[in-house]
């Protein structure tokens, strides 16, 4: 198998990425598929986009997808009051909670923070975070999503993030989308992928956040989110 990853940019600054693991005789018609979504992302036409191509050596782990519940708020007041109690639920102090949200709501970040419960950021680069990558969805999951209605494109993507991450421990993941006009963000934990709308207002900046446990061995965590290969079904 192959990872496919693409990013593209405008003056330095960030504007989409995208990432696939696929058989050698996918590979042309996925660069071109992930290429034309470079070229006409909302957030703007790129000036540079970079696509890598490599084949992956290390063995893929398979793995379920969260359950997806969507929970329909009618403004970000009650969207994000949804939030806080599934994360308080696994034991995340206020504190904590709306430290978070700061961060997300700052925005400009291409990765994600790492929180642990005392509220320290153990992320190396607090600029640019933690991304997660070596994943990709089955097409099978990738269309149950899309046919059932169980969530979108970015859904797509977002589940496979999600699913890694609770899968290497971390207790929760709290995140709204950095495209302005996406304004549906989720929580994730053990328990599911609980998307919210409304979790932030049309035009604002989003971000991510992973909240791991005090002991958490971090090196280790951030190789596994970076590196290790995982395909979500
Ligand atoms: C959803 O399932 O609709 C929420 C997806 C958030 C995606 C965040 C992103 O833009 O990457």
């Amino acid at each position: 198998m192959y990872s496919i990853k693409m990013r593209a940019s405008k003056n330095g600054k960030h504007i989409s990425g995208a990432e696939r693991i696929v058989n050698k005789d996918e590979i042309e018609e996925t660069v071109k598929e992930i290429v034309r979504r470079a070229l006409t992302h909302e957030n703007g036409m790129p000036d540079f986009i970079n696509v890598k191509i490599e084949e992956i050596k290390e063995n893929i782990e398979y793995i379920n997808h969260l359950p997806i519940i969507t929970i329909h708020c009618k403004d970000k007041e009650e969207a994000r009051e949804k939030a806080k109690e599934i994360l308080k639920n696994e034991g995340i102090p206020d504190n904590i909670i709306d430290y978070a949200f700061k961060i997300i709501d700052k925005g400009g970040m291409r990765g994600a923070a790492i929180l642990n419960l005392k509220g320290e950021r153990l992320e190396p680069d607090k600029e640019r975070g933690v991304r997660v990558k070596n994943i990709d969805t089955t097409k099978e999951l990738k269309e149950k999503i899309l046919k059932e209605k169980l969530g979108t494109e970015r859904t797509v993507e977002a589940i496979a993030i999600a699913s890694k991450v609770i899968h290497l421990g971390v207790v929760a993941e709290l995140c709204t989308s950095d495209n302005k006009s996406y304004t549906t963000g989720y929580v994730a934990t053990k328990n599911g992928y609980f998307r919210i709308t409304n979790l932030k207002k049309e035009g604002e900046s989003g971000g991510r956040v992973f909240f791991v446990k005090d002991d958490v061995n971090i090196e280790d965590l951030i190789n596994k989110l970076e590196n290790k290969p995982f395909i979500i079904k």
